[in-house]
């Protein structure tokens, strides 16, 4: 059984509200001001893009951006926080409108290369050790559009590249089945542990499960992780919530489901996740109508979640559950979960 839990969350989940249907509605928040809140919410990790740490970074030379890297690396240390992971941003850029890796265009599957690099010296400069790849334009809103095999082909070649570049480092695929292309070429767990295979480090890379992406797959997040966790794969997790098959939402953890967020709690805590330094991830946003000096709440709220299903978790009477186990009395133990969720 794990102990203590460290939290992370990236600064993009302190955000201006906007949706694809209005504007912002709040300020934005420096990144200073921001790293700032960290500790006060009491989270210790930081999840960057690439761009996070270092705006602008595709007008600059590799020395320039390692240099703004050794900066924010400085402020971090100032707060006594650290990067947990970094991720390439590549779903913003010109080059990158059909596809980054595995795009037709030879030009831009190299500035995908090249850009990758980039944020691997971002990486090492903050002095992290894991990458995170959400693929997010990897895949077609046409069959006809590419190749799915050679879609997979490149995307391990790509893969491979980074491995051999920075060879201290290891990769978290974090599917996702759309949005915001119509089909994602790696949409489950499943695909991205068998996709490791096809590498040339197995070990060094896994996934990244997010709650509400395996929601939009028709899956359940706790079976995704327990797949991940018995192929020692489970490198990070982005926790929140969603209410059924819409866009991503990244609803604060626990707030559609809470026994679904029981369960990822209970996979998690029952084989000693975080005890390798695994952080617990939050990928969750604000909602809109919530006012500028509150908008951090959705943060809080889902470690608070966390750590009050934490203590369900550990409280659940094991006997009696084994014992309805074996007598295969699940109605009884439907009955016995939702009481001991409802507090009873
Ligand atoms: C999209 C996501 C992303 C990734 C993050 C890491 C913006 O649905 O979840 O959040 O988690 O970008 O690359
Ligand atoms: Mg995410």
């Amino acid at each position: 059984m794990a102990g203590e839990y460290r939290f992370s969350f990236g600064p993009w989940n302190i955000h201006e509200g906007a949706d694809p249907f209005g504007p912002t509605v709040r300020d934005s928040v420096e990144f200073g001001k921001k790293l700032k809140l960290y500790k006060q919410l009491g989270f210790d990790g930081v999840q960057f893009h690439d761009d996070d740490a270092v705006p602008g970074m595709d007008d600059l030379s590799p020395e320039q951006i390692i240099k703004k890297a050794e900066q924010v690396h400085s402020m971090l240390e100032g707060e006594g926080l650290v990067a947990e992971f970094v991720a390439p941003r590549l779903w913003e850029g010109g080059l990158t409108i059909d596809g980054t890796y595995t795009s037709n265009d030879p030009a831009c599957r190299d500035y995908a290369r090249q850009r990758s690099r980039r944020m691997l010296d971002i990486t090492a400069a903050l002095d992290c050790k894991l990458v995170v790849l959400w693929l997010a334009r990897e895949g077609t809103y046409i069959r006809e559009a590419k190749d799915s095999k050679v879609a997979v082909e490149r995307i391990v070649e790509a893969i491979n590249d980074m491995l051999a570049y920075n060879p201290d480092v290891k990769i978290a695929i974090e599917p996702k089945p759309n949005e915001p292309m119509d089909q994602a070429y790696i949409p489950t767990a499943g695909h991205a542990v068998a996709l490791s295979y096809l590498t040339d480090a197995p070990q060094r890379v896994g996934v990244n499960i997010e709650t509400a992406h395996v929601i939009l797959a028709g899956l359940d997040p706790s079976d995704e992780m327990g797949f991940a966790l018995a192929y020692d794969k489970l490198f990070t997790v982005h926790l929140n919530d969603q209410n059924g098959l819409k866009f991503d939402q990244d609803k604060a953890f626990g707030s559609v489901d809470l026994r679904r967020a029981f369960n990822q709690v209970r996979i998690l805590d029952q084989y000693d996740y975080g005890t390798r330094g695994e952080f617990v991830g939050l990928d969750v946003k604000a909602m809109r109508t919530q006012k500028q000096d509150v908008a951090t709440k959705h943060l809080s709220n889902s470690r608070a979640i966390f750590l009050r299903l934490l203590e369900l978790v550990r409280s659940l009477d094991k006997d009696k559950v084994q014992k309805l186990i074996n007598e295969r009395d699940y109605e009884e133990l439907d009955l016995l979960t939702i009481n001991h969720l409802m507090g009873r």
